[in-house]
């Protein structure tokens, strides 16, 4: 059987760390795609030479042409700028939306089986602009963000309850961004509530408030220590779990953007949601109950995401 593909659009901080634990992992050939030239080559280069004393096997190519992710099997897309001082959120959403029109058409002309998964920021408008302009199924197109904001909690949780990682379970949804919701109810460690661990005296609501407060903030927290740029590890690892699920058909149940047609009162947006991820891209939207509180954090946070893509669709008249 030939190996599988993995165009990664963006070989940024974030691309780079696709293609080292995609490599490692043996996911696949592996491409990186940039608009700057040598960099991806050079990466690719470098991290071909990790091959021998790792022992993984896989052709890595840095590219500056959309021809070369042709038939890809995966694409995940960092491609983008980031806000830099002084620039508004709509002025980064009209940059962006750019590159997400010459990704989108780019894969849409040379990968359009492929399965997708956006990273862009802001990522739940860019992930149904990014769908737009490649043309390929909805099913086949999701934005890594839930995965990243559970494993954000999971890990506070982790350390709050000095437990496994491995245990903790944990659940965030709605838009990336300020307004996300991370869902206690459905957050456990072994199976048992945390609010049940509460009662139990593990910890108090107090605490969970401000873990979940923190989750909120959690990519600000690392871009105001780094100074320059932003998370890279994690979001990477996320994006890769979701990868897996569909290059093996794995039919994780994971927290994604994902497209809804009418699932939670929603239609036509990309919206955190939880989804399972098998061989045909996203295979089932998971519709759970939310109590009240859940329930209005994730309509506020719709309306955000609704927003922005209404703001594309005003900076791009084909989008309308
Ligand atoms: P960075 O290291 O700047 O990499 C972005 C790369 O995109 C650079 O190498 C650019 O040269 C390249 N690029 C720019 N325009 C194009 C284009 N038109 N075609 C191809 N490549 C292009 O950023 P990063 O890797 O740290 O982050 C990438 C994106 O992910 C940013 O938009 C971040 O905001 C976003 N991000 C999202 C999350 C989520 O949870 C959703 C988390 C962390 C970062």
């Amino acid at each position: 059987m030939a190996r599988k593909k993995i165009a990664l659009i963006g070989a940024g901080m974030i691309g780079g760390t696709l293609a080292h634990l995609a490599a490692m992992k043996e996911l696949g050939d592996i491409v990186l795609f940039d608009i700057a030239e040598g960099m991806p080559q050079g990466k690719a280069l470098d991290l071909s030479q990790a091959g021998p004393p790792e022992g993984f096997d896989a052709n890595l190519k840095g590219a500056n042409s959309y021809e070369e992710i042709a038939g890809a099997d995966v694409c995940i897309v960092t491609a983008g700028v980031p806000r830099k001082p002084g620039m508004s959120r709509d002025d980064l959403l009209g940059i962006n939306l750019k590159v997400m029109k010459a990704v989108g058409e780019g894969i849409g002309q040379h990968a359009p089986d492929a399965f997708v998964i956006c990273i862009t920021n802001p990522l739940d408008a860019m992930v149904w602009a990014l769908r737009e302009f490649s043309g390929l199924p909805h099913q086949k197109v999701v934005g890594m963000a839930g995965v990243l904001d559970s494993s954000r909690f999971r890990h506070f949780l982790a350390e709050e309850f000095d437990v496994s990682v491995e245990d903790v379970t944990a659940f965030v949804l709605g838009g990336h961004g300020d307004t996300m919701v991370p869902v206690v109810e459905y957050s456990t460690v072994a199976g048992i509530p945390v609010p049940d661990l509460i009662k139990m005296g593990w910890s108090t609501q107090e605490k969970i408030d401000a873990i979940v407060e923190r989750t909120r903030k959690g990519g600000g927290e690392i871009v105001g220590l780094l100074k320059t740029g932003s998370a890279f590890y994690a979001p990477a690892t996320s994006a890769i779990v979701m990868a897996e699920s569909y290059l093996k058909d794995k039919k994780r149940l994971l927290p994604c953007a994902a497209h809804l047609t009418g699932q939670y009162g929603v239609d036509d947006l990309y919206v955190g949601v939880p989804i399972v991820i098998g061989a045909n891209g996203v295979e089932r939207v998971v519709e759970i109950a939310l109590n009240e509180e859940a329930k209005a954090g994730f309509d506020k946070s719709v309306g955000a995401v609704k927003e922005l893509v209404a703001a594309c669709k005003g900076i791009d008249g084909s989008l309308g």
